[in-house]
């Protein structure tokens, strides 16, 4: 539960660039091998949490299986993770299995923090549990049919109800997938599914698209941090944008910016295990500024800023 607001692990863009979004000069933040049996730590997601900052990690171990840590942080930049994966507490034995989780997203709402994931269950699907402190996660049912990725909560009942984006998918690496919205009472039962974001023909975005970080309200809509990927000769490439989509129905977009607004360019995010991958997976921020959590490469957890004005300027003026 949130107590007092940490300070903000922040950045001032360097003098003389115009990036709208901006790397930190000391990423990657965490390491592939950060644990002692982790290949590779990214995609992750992370809350203010306390006075500092609580995360829950995509951590594919020295096997190759993927596992979601919980982690801790006074300045959310040094972050000490639990080697051992969340056990999720779950009171159905049909559900209890844990064959993979990845791509963790966490949200606040109702002072109660809600971990949605990449769950298997006959294939990719949306995972859904609560907790209060990091400690003990509550399994609830998965949101969604197989096969699905990329389900992200907003922070608040949108018209009474909880309110989801996804990417419904396949069971592979997915050549196709729009955003959707769905709604739900309960956290039990989705229903009230709308179309949000497609792909677009000959951009960045032209295979699939899919949401980043749970939505930022602004008093110019949900602000949602999202992927896009072009399939390229040497295939698929990962980049961000951002749109804005209307407060009370959020399936209707009201702004998307043409152009991506953070592509891979560095060599973290251009070499690993998957090369020419970002991919956003939190946002912290405070009125005026946002932090930007994302997976480079598949390897590494790295970080970026923005203002949120000028995101939300970017969306409208580029859209
Ligand atoms: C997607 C997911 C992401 C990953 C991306 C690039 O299908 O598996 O976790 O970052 O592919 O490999």
């Amino acid at each position: 539960m949130t107590t007092s607001l940490a300070a903000l692990p922040w950045e001032d863009r360097r003098e003389g660039t115009r990036e709208v979004v901006w790397r930190y000069s000391r990423n990657p933040v965490i390491r592939g091998d950060a644990l002692p049996t982790s290949n590779s730590i990214f995609n992750s997601a992370v809350v203010r949490f306390g006075d500092g900052y609580a995360g829950v990690f995509r951590c594919d171990d020295r096997t190759r299986a993927m596992r979601l840590h919980r982690g801790f942080s006074d300045d959310g930049i040094e972050w000490e993770i639990d080697p051992e994966p969340i056990r999720f507490v779950c009171g159905d034995s049909d559900l209890a299995e844990f064959v993979y989780g990845y791509d963790p997203r966490v949200v606040e709402v109702e002072e109660t923090y809600y971990l949605t994931w990449c769950n298997w269950y006959h294939g990719p699907t949306i995972g859904v549990a609560s907790t209060d402190d990091f400690e003990r996660f509550h399994q609830l049912e998965n949101a969604f049919l197989p096969f699905n990725r990329n389900g992200v909560l907003f922070p608040r009942r949108i018209g009474g109800r909880f309110a989801m984006l996804s990417r419904p998918s396949d069971d592979g690496h997915t050549p196709f997938g729009d955003v959707f919205y769905s709604e739900s009472p309960d956290l039990t039962f989705w229903g009230k599914h709308r179309h949000v974001l497609g792909t677009v023909p000959n951009s960045w975005q032209s295979t699939k698209v899919g949401s980043g970080p749970a939505p930022l309200e602004t008093p110019d809509g949900w602000l949602l941090v999202y992927h896009g990927v072009l399939t390229s000769c040497n295939g698929f490439v990962y980049s961000a944008g951002v749109a804005l989509l209307d407060l009370d129905e959020p399936w209707r977009v009201l702004a998307r910016a043409k152009p991506y607004v953070f592509a891979p360019q560095t060599d973290y995010e251009r070499v690993g295990d998957v090369p020419n991958v970002v991919f956003p997976s939190a946002i912290v921020s405070d009125d005026d500024r946002l932090v930007l959590y994302y997976g480079a490469a598949d390897t590494v957890t790295a970080l970026a800023f923005a203002y949120v004005d000028e995101l939300v300027r970017f969306a409208k003026e580029q859209s």
